[in-house]
């Protein structure tokens, strides 16, 4: 059995990842408007992503016999009007996804449930992960400028990003 605060804390984070989907789900309408089609892809990639991180953890309450509470999902706010921009947003929501993981691995670790800690580590390797991510395709943003033609090749090596399933855990 879970305990009850940690219960609290896994439910907060699902409604984490879930926003996280709807967020990246409202840059790839930017993108789309943009017709910058590598670009919908990376996020399209990224929606699935981030909702395989909310059913991670929903799997892993219920097996834990825990209760799942879903919650409201905020309207996802898209910060900036630039590609350039919209990563600073993506790496600044990564940043603070990272602090809640933290967040939620303090609570594992004051009510003692190594077996959730186990299951925090991998989510705290992914963050790792997609920060790196994140941070490499903003670095070539920043070095594209507003160099259009440069812009389009960086599109084209994003639309070869493909979604695997993770293993989480
Ligand atoms: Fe779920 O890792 Fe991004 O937010």
């Amino acid at each position: 059995m879970i305990s009850e605060k940690l219960q609290e804390a896994f439910n907060e984070q699902i409604n984490k990842e879930l926003y996280s989907e709807y967020l990246y789900l409202a840059m790839k309408v930017y993108f789309q408007e943009q017709n910058l089609q590598g670009f919908v892809n990376w996020f399209d990639v990224q929606v699935q992503e981030e909702h395989a991180h909310a059913m991670g953890m929903f799997d892993y309450l219920n097996e834990r016999g825990g209760k799942i509470d879903l919650r409201a999902i905020e309207k996802p706010v898209v910060e900036g009007n630039t590609p350039l921009e919209i990563f600073e947003h993506v790496l600044r929501h990564e940043e603070y996804v990272t602090s809640r993981i933290n967040h939620l691995m303090d609570v594992a670790e004051e009510v003692r449930d190594r077996a959730a800690m186990h299951l925090l580590d991998w989510y705290l390797k992914e963050q790792v992960e997609e920060e790196s991510n994140v941070g490499g395709v903003l670095a070539t943003l920043r070095l594209i400028g507003e160099d259009k033609h440069a812009l389009l090749m960086l599109d084209r090596e994003l639309a070869a990003r493909t979604f695997v399933a993770p293993v989480i855990g």
